[in-house]
């Protein structure tokens, strides 16, 4: 079965058998919000009780080598999971993987996929873009707990599981080798020439790139346990409430920077518009949701980072915003084939947008960074 092809309800209610999950299934719907696994919701009935869960296979060749996840997951929950039952702290920010018949976190089938089951957690909400300051407030609580809570978690004892997922200056690289495959590529050549504008906007802010990279190789950052996907739809909301239930998506939980993790969050949940919005006048950053997004995350860290990082927290943003266009450009170049796409210029539109927003964020830098300071 290859990647981001749909499984017939045979084959899904025979893997989610496989888990220690009670009752009966009589509903499976497929939900399509994240970019990379295959995600089902799973319903089951057990006498008068509904009970849902969420099962996944996880894309094997964006991650090689499923079992690290997993481990990495596990351990991470662990951590927090001890935490609370000693100090009695919330434990709101963690969900953990349901075990299957055979006491694993996860489920190898016979064609060699790994398979992944969670709770599904009623009345809870993830937002693609935030509708209004209480959700980015709630988001960024979220993410600021889970790094906190992970603050004495030894970095080094986790797997990496994509090298050099958040480095900026390997990833213009990419796009580089992208373009240079794409120009010899009969196929692919027209799609260099529509990106072309694209291509040069990126180039433009290239030193940008370097701006954490260098501090990190420098030792000026710290690594710390780090979420590094921490897009608004990662944090599931209590639907009534905008409470934050969960911190979700936890695959790639890796050595990372604190910038990385508020800037992913803010260029997602500050984004006045969708990822992949085409009316790029409606793309730009919302400093009332910028600062709502500081009001959660930073108060949350309990002072747990550097000086040093508290300054460079507001430029996480505009980086991720400008490494995903990076991203989404070179995905393009070579013919969709990591993101999940649902058009043919998919990939292009959300590198372009992505692209605007670094630009205006940019234009607010010395703001973000004020509301920033305000808060440390
Ligand atoms: C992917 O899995 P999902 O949809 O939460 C991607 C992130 C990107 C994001 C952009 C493993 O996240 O890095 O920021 O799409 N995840 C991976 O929407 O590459
Ligand atoms: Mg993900």
């Amino acid at each position: 079965m290859k990647n981001g092809e749909s499984h017939s309800s045979e084959k899904l209610r025979s893997v989610a058998g496989t888990f220690k999950a009670s009752g009966s299934i009589t509903e499976i719907e497929c939900i399509k919000s994240g970019h990379i696994n295959d995600t089902y919701k799973i319903t089951y009935s057990n006498g008068d009780r509904v009970i849902n869960y969420v099962l996944q296979r996880i894309n094997d060749s964006v991650f090689s080598d499923p079992i690290k996840i997993m481990e990495n997951i596990e351990a991470v929950t662990k951590h927090i999971k001890k935490k609370y039952e000693n100090f009695g702290w919330d434990i709101e920010t963690v969900m953990f993987p349901l075990r299957t018949m055979d006491d694993t976190t996860y489920y190898q089938d016979s064609e060699g996929s790994y398979w992944r089951m969670y709770s599904y957690i009623k009345g809870g909400i993830c937002y693609d873009s935030a509708p209004n300051t209480a959700v980015v407030r709630s988001v960024g609580r979220a993410f600021g707990l889970f790094q906190m809570q992970l603050s004495d978690f030894p970095a080094s004892e986790l797997n990496i599981t994509i090298p050099d997922f958040h480095n900026t200056v390997k990833r213009f690289d990419d796009l580089a080798n992208a373009a240079h495959r794409a120009k010899d590529n009969p196929v692919l050549k027209p799609r260099v020439t529509k990106a072309a504008d694209l291509l040069f906007s990126l180039i433009s802010y290239r030193k940008l790139a370097f701006t954490l990279e260098v501090a990190k190789k420098a030792g000026i950052l710290p690594l710390r346990v780090t979420h590094n996907d921490t897009k608004c739809n990662n944090v599931m909301l209590d639907e009534n409430t905008n409470e934050s239930l969960a911190v979700i998506d936890l695959d790639t939980v890796m050595p990372g920077l604190c910038a990385h993790d508020f800037g992913d969050a803010v260029r997602s949940g500050a984004n006045n518009a969708a990822e992949d919005e085409r009316d790029f006048s409606k793309v730009y950053l919302d400093l009332e949701k910028f600062e709502a997004f500081s009001e959660g995350f930073i108060p949350a860290l309990d002072h747990n980072i550097t000086e040093t990082e508290y300054k460079t927290l507001a430029v996480g943003a505009p980086v991720i915003a400008l490494e995903l266009s990076a991203r989404f450009a070179t995905d393009y170049l070579n013919g969709d084939r990591y993101f999940k796409t649902n058009y043919p210029e998919h990939n292009l539109d959300r590198a372009r947008s992505q692209m605007v927003l670094t630009v205006d964020m940019m234009k607010k830098l010395d703001k973000m960074e004020h509301i920033v300071k305000l808060l440390q």
